[in-house]
């Protein structure tokens, strides 16, 4: 006889009648990507607003231009291009106040620049120079993230630290449809909807990681559908509708600052570009696929709905081409100019006490460096510049 038989030893308690933790029907996202262009909502926008986004556009397209131009003459040594997708990027960094925190990944330089980060700096660590390039702390944005996923844990530790200090500080955190996938994708939403952090995570659905397709990378309904899992709020946006993803972003980041919690937004877009200068796309897309989507060109979508309102007289649109040229022509030139680097930096900065390995290694290329400078100080130099 078990003791699960044994008369009288075990009296099971009926289990609790079972409900929802949370309603989950306000938490879907809508059927349709939402959008605001060419809508009637359109005409109650701000036309500030709208030229405002639009300066920030045709900037956005010429940095991605002069940036993958800088990796064919050999001055960046990678470039994830975001072209296509410049109304992701510019309206996520529009959204933030100034307190607020960006967490990019290594595609989303241009929301770093749209933030007001220097462009060079922006393209540093893509250059291989130095760790990251810029201050996190003065600009609040937390260094571009390469490996997928992990500045999501980082944005809900930051946003549920603030809270607790009593800070006015929500935290943006941009990532792939690719990086949906990774554990610290589900342990960042989690945690976040949890202790109700103050994050936005902004999931820019491109069609592809690297080559995978979407469909190949999940089966859900849509990525936003995964935020009710979590219990908290999903949003489905066209990506390339800028009006549209401002408003949903600046809504999820004031819900987030009045205290409700975390939103997941989806903006479907779709990247122009191969997944970097040294990816070949035409291996795993066909070119009438990219042409479709040429047709719903996030420049071209506000360009009609700014013609319409008649708010684009042709001075507006050269006085914003001239400022895209100015910034790309500083950027090639300064671009152009040799650091100086010290190779010892190597190890600066990575622990605040180096690894036995890493004394050892910095020792080795030390000796190295000596070695060389002793045999032709000349050619050192050289190197150097
Ligand atoms: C943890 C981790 N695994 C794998 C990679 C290699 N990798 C770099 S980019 C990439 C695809 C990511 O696709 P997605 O998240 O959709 O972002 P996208 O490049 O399209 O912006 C992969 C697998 C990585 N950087 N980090
Ligand atoms: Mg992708």
């Amino acid at each position: 006889m078990t003791v699960l038989e044994q008369p009288g030893s075990y009296r099971p308690t009926p289990p609790p009648a079972w409900r929802p933790r949370t309603d989950p029907a306000p938490l879907l996202p809508d059927a349709e990507p939402y959008r605001v262009l060419g809508t009637e909502a359109a005409g109650g926008l701000d036309a500030g607003l709208l030229l405002r986004l639009y300066g920030h556009l045709v900037r956005g397209r010429r940095y991605n231009g002069q940036a993958t131009a800088l990796t064919r003459q050999g001055r960046l040594a990678v470039y994830p291009s975001s072209a296509g997708q410049e109304a992701c990027e510019v309206a996520a960094a529009l959204a933030l106040q100034e307190q607020d925190w960006l967490f990019p990944s290594y595609r989303d330089t241009l929301a770093a620049v749209a933030r007001g980060l220097d462009p060079v700096q922006a393209l540093t660590l893509l250059r291989g120079d130095w760790h990251t390039g810029y201050d996190p702390h003065e600009h609040r944005i937390a260094p571009l993230c390469t490996p997928l996923a992990t500045q999501l844990p980082h944005a809900v530790g930051l946003a549920h630290a603030a809270r607790l200090k009593g800070d006015d500080v929500v935290a943006l955190a941009m990532v792939g449809d690719g990086g949906t996938s990774e554990g610290d994708f589900h342990e960042a939403l989690n945690f976040a909807a949890v202790w109700r952090a103050p994050v936005v995570f902004f999931v820019q659905n491109n069609g592809f990681a690297i080559s995978v397709p979407l469909a190949k990378q999940t089966a859900a309904p849509s990525l936003a559908h995964k935020a009710v899992g979590y219990g908290m709020p999903g949003r489905l946006v066209d990506g390339n509708d800028v009006a549209a993803v401002h408003e949903v972003l600046t809504d999820a980041v004031r819900h987030a600052r009045e205290g409700g919690g975390p939103t997941l937004v989806e903006a479907v877009t779709y990247r122009m570009d191969a997944h970097t200068n040294a990816d070949d796309a035409t291996r795993y897309r066909s070119d009438a696929e990219v042409d479709t989507w040429r047709g719903h060109d996030p420049i071209a979508l506000l360009e009609q709905e700014l013609t319409e309102r008649k708010l684009l007289d042709p001075s507006v649109v050269a006085a914003e081409r001239e400022a895209a040229e100015r910034m790309a022509a500083d950027l090639r030139d300064r671009m152009n100019e040799d650091p100086l680097l010290d190779p010892m930096d190597l190890f600066t900065h990575v622990y605040a006490r180096q690894t036995a390995q890493l004394r050892e290694q910095a020792g080795m290329l030390r000796a190295e460096l000596d070695a060389a400078d002793e045999a032709a100080p000349a050619a050192r130099e050289g190197a150097q510049r």
